[in-house]
């Protein structure tokens, strides 16, 4: 009975904390979602155990970008835009997703998450299975400091994140 008020009290807090970071996007410097017709370039993104290839990619003030991101790795991997501080946010959900069966390392349960009400559909992130392949359109600020990480617990610690260079002249 205790267990199951805590698991049910940790999956709301989740789930205002996924609501304040929603917000917290429009406004924060980070970018915001893409227009799909007014894209300036794709790039690909291979993701891999505890490594992003390319893992720093140059970006032009403002500019739009279609990520293709493709896991060729053996576990679920995130390519999710953002700084430490919108990650130290998503982790708790990451793990929340875990505990309650929504997602192993290798395996997400989509039927689970919808359930929950975890569509775990932001616009900055992509979550993907071994072999997947999914898209974010994302359309950059005029400068600041953004990279890109996995949020699946231990991986951004095991040096799972990248960068974007911003402000280069093209
Ligand atoms: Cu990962």
């Amino acid at each position: 009975m205790i267990k199951t008020l805590l698991t049910g009290t940790a999956l709301v807090a989740s789930l205002t904390a996924s609501v304040a970071l929603a917000d917290a996007g429009h406004g924060s410097g980070i970018g915001e979602p893409g227009d799909a017709a007014q894209v300036d370039r794709t790039i690909t993104i291979e993701m891999d155990e505890m490594k992003y290839s390319p893992e720093s990619i140059e970006v032009a003030p403002g500019e739009t970008i279609r990520f293709e991101v493709v896991n060729v790795g053996r576990a679920v991997h995130e390519f999710n835009i953002g700084t430490s501080e919108t990650w130290n946010g998503h982790r708790g959900e990451m793990r929340t997703m875990m505990r309650e069966g929504m997602m192993t390392m290798r395996s997400i349960n989509h039927d689970r998450m919808m359930e929950a009400g975890m569509m775990h559909d932001d616009a900055n992130s992509v979550l993907l299975e071994p072999g997947d392949t999914g898209e974010v359109i994302w359309t950059f600020p005029e400068g600041g400091e953004i990279g890109f990480a996995c949020n699946v617990p231990g991986h951004r610690e095991a040096g799972m994140v990248g960068d974007f260079r911003m402000g280069h002249d093209s």
